[in-house]
């Protein structure tokens, strides 16, 4: 069987992903012409020609910049539903997507708008038989802990929908120790944690990120490998790394995909997921980057089969 055939056909769970970064540059353009905001691209292609990358915060300036055509629940639904479309056609059956409530509030569209356009997708993709949804709402870094604090209290009404807080945006400078009462006040909620960390961070972010925070994954945290005695305590206490390998790429976290620590992260026992971060900026959705990586590690149909059942394990349940 052909790869992609393979790996489309195995039953996988996204655990990674932001909602935002599944902007693709023709729903940017449509939403910004329904919505009467204006991109600073002359259109697609000169869009396409900007996601030239020197690292994480260089991406990041473009993604928030082209968030503003999101204004509605419907741009939310519709940017969702195009998303997990696609993710169905690459065999995901359960996806936990991330978003940033900040970002919107902060330009003024009312978290409920969001969460209505997201509950929406999400009831619609299950009665289509589509992929299973939850949300989690991320704390970006370079906002700071008071606000990632109000951002986790405004979640309450919405819990249930969104079933748990991540961190994310701009790693260095920013410790996940600054962020633990917005962690504690999210666990009050009932809310489950994860973060990003040892993405750009050094490998004392994934420890705060487990001992501080208390996260039950670690999100990227490809940095870990290192420091040995953190993937042992990764591989012992069996915690989840939600790998991103091109976008890792995509953001020179590494130079090239056969210099990325995946094997060397698997031969240590660590329970590592393969995910898509950003698709629409990365050069691919998460069936790109199992073919990617197979390819660049030479991988089996067996060690294929392992990643897909261990992104269905890994899932918050
Ligand atoms: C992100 Cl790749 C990455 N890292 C940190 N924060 C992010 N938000 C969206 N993509
Ligand atoms: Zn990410």
């Amino acid at each position: 069987m052909a790869l992609r055939e393979l790996v489309t056909g195995l039953a996988k769970a996204e655990l990674h992903l932001h909602l935002e970064g599944t902007l693709e540059p023709e729903l940017a353009f449509a939403l910004a012409a329904r919505n009467g905001v204006s991109l600073p691209y002359a259109g697609v292609a000169a869009l396409r020609r900007a996601y030239d990358f020197a690292d994480l915060q260089s991406f990041l300036d473009l993604y928030y910049a082209c968030m503003a055509v999101l204004r509605t629940a419907e741009d939310f639904r519709d940017l969702a539903a195009a998303y997990l479309d696609r993710a169905r056609a690459d065999g995901v059956v359960r996806a936990e997507v991330f978003f940033d409530p900040q970002e919107h509030t902060a330009r003024g569209v009312p978290l409920a708008e969001v969460v209505a356009g997201l509950s929406r997708a999400a009831q619609e993709s299950v009665a289509a038989g589509g992929p299973q949804v939850a949300f989690i709402a991320c704390a970006v870094r370079h906002r700071g802990p008071a606000e990632a604090l109000a951002m986790v209290e405004s979640l309450e009404p919405h819990v249930g929908t969104v079933v748990g807080l991540g961190l994310d945006s701009t790693e260095r400078g920013h410790p996940p120790r600054d962020y633990a009462r917005a962690f504690d006040a999210a666990r009050g909620l009932g809310l489950r944690t994860v973060a990003h960390a040892g993405e750009e961070g050094p490998p004392a972010y994934v420890w705060e990120a487990l001992d501080v925070l208390g996260v039950e994954r670690v999100d990227h945290g490809v940095r870990c490998v290192e420091d040995a005695a953190l993937v042992r305590r990764l591989a012992a206490d069996g915690t989840p790394l939600t790998v991103c390998p091109l976008s890792n790429v995509r953001l020179r976290v590494v130079d090239d995909l056969r210099d990325h620590p995946l094997p060397r992260l698997l031969d240590a026992g660590v329970r590592v997921t393969l995910n898509s971060d950003d698709p629409a900026y990365f050069g691919g959705y998460v069936a790109d980057n199992y073919v990617a990586c197979a390819e660049a590690f030479g991988w089996s149909e067996a060690d294929l089969t392992a990643l897909a059942r261990a992104s269905l394990d890994s899932v918050l349940r």
